[in-house]
């Protein structure tokens, strides 16, 4: 017997890692960290990725007021993200199709769906599953979306649509989820037109990133589907967005599937319907994230630049709230969404035992 071991696997796990830095092109100083990238922004355009993260954030402020107030239905909190997802979105074009899990509403109404919709979605009522955008409704299945992405992606292949993308999301707890694989390795045999988007925001609700998973990055986990991936510090918007563009370009060439792993925190809870993240993490841990927001280090550059003053951004606050306001106004007047006609959606032909329960249903509702 040789004296060295047949295969060093000790060796050849220390090295499992072969994805490169994550990009950044402005740190939690406000530092330019890539003069090339920053560069290529103009003014304007930084005070639109801004804008954009101050309506998610504003979005977010007043869903959740709405969630205290009983107003909404299942929300998902996004404060911490806003880099993340709207960087992503923006580098999309509305002719593409978004495959969002329940985080991803925000990016939802940037693609063109309406506020009131998502309300309406977050309540379970139909008119909030019928959007004008190119978009299917939020997954709830974690990694699911990966799969359909998949498909879709085929579709726009086959149709031959030829600037068109399918884009989709999940979280670090969805890559531990077998669909997400399937959905990539699907789309990588067939080469399907996919920008596939990992928000790692560090938790599954209370399981921490690393008891998920032993893979060194999320985004290797696309290597083996044959799909070239990237990690970026998802706290800065404008490696978000160059990043992604960088891969809207790359798919839509025609060279197949990309994967890009976000670095992200979500500040918050997991859902409105109240875990507590105070059990799960302590503030030392959580501290480090909240100074990295990417709010602060984009409005310190604008400031900088005197593009922007805190009585702009209070004035922006006002104004997307009061459209939040009335957006949740019209999802009220909405007409009311029947059990029984749920139950009459379900199946071409009913049941017996659901014909059963929508007579039980009608009777009811007519009273
Ligand atoms: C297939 C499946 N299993 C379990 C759940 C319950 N569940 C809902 S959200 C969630 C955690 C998902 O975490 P992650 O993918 O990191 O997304 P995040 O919520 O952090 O955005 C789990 C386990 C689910 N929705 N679907
Ligand atoms: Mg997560």
């Amino acid at each position: 017997m040789a004296n060295k071991p047949i295969v060093d696997f000790e060796a050849i796990k220390n090295n499992l890692s072969n994805v490169s830095k994550p990009i950044q092109v402005l740190n939690e100083n406000a530092e330019v960290t890539d003069q090339d990238i920053f560069d290529s922004f103009s003014d304007d355009d930084l005070v639109e990725f801004m804008k954009k993260m101050v309506w998610e954030r504003a979005l977010h402020e007043q869903t959740m007021n709405f969630s205290r107030q009983g107003r909404m239905g299942f929300y998902a909190p996004t404060e911490g993200e806003e880099a993340s997802e709207m960087g992503t979105v923006l580098a999309m074009k509305k002719n593409d199709y978004l495959l969002p899990a329940y985080r991803d509403v925000p990016q939802l109404i940037q693609h063109g769906a309406t506020i009131t919709e998502a309300y309406l979605w977050s309540r379970g009522h139909v008119l909030g599953n019928k959007f004008k955008a190119r978009s299917m409704m939020p997954q709830i299945i974690i990694g699911a979306a990966y799969d359909e992405a998949a498909g879709v992606g085929l579709g726009i292949k086959k149709n031959g649509e030829k600037d068109a993308l399918a884009f989709t999301y999940t979280g670090d707890g969805g890559t531990s989820q077998g669909d997400s694989y399937e959905g990539m390795n699907f789309a990588g045999a067939f080469k399907a037109p996919v920008l596939f988007i990992v928000q790692n925001n560090g938790f599954a609700i209370s399981t921490p990133r690393a008891k998920q998973t032993a893979a060194p990055t999320l985004a290797q986990k696309a290597v083996a589907s044959g799909i070239p991936s990237v990690q970026v510090d998802g706290m800065d918007i404008l490696a978000c967005y160059a990043v992604a563009k960088a891969a809207r370009d790359y798919i839509v060439a025609g060279n197949g599937p990309v994967m890009i792993e976000t670095l992200t925190y979500r500040y918050g809870a997991h859902s409105s319907a109240g875990d507590d993240p105070k059990r799960y993490r302590t503030k030392a841990e959580e501290q480090p994230w909240f100074d990295k927001d990417p709010l602060i280090r984009l409005r310190k550059i604008l400031e900088d630049k005197k593009l922007w003053s805190e009585d702009q951004e209070d004035k922006l606050v006002d104004e997307y709230k009061a459209s939040f306001k009335e957006a949740i106004k019209e999802a009220d007047s909405a007409p009311e969404d029947k059990v029984s006609d749920m139950l009459k959606r379900t199946f071409e032909i009913p049941t017996p035992e659901m014909k059963k329960e929508i007579a039980k249903f009608e009777a009811k509702e007519s009273k």
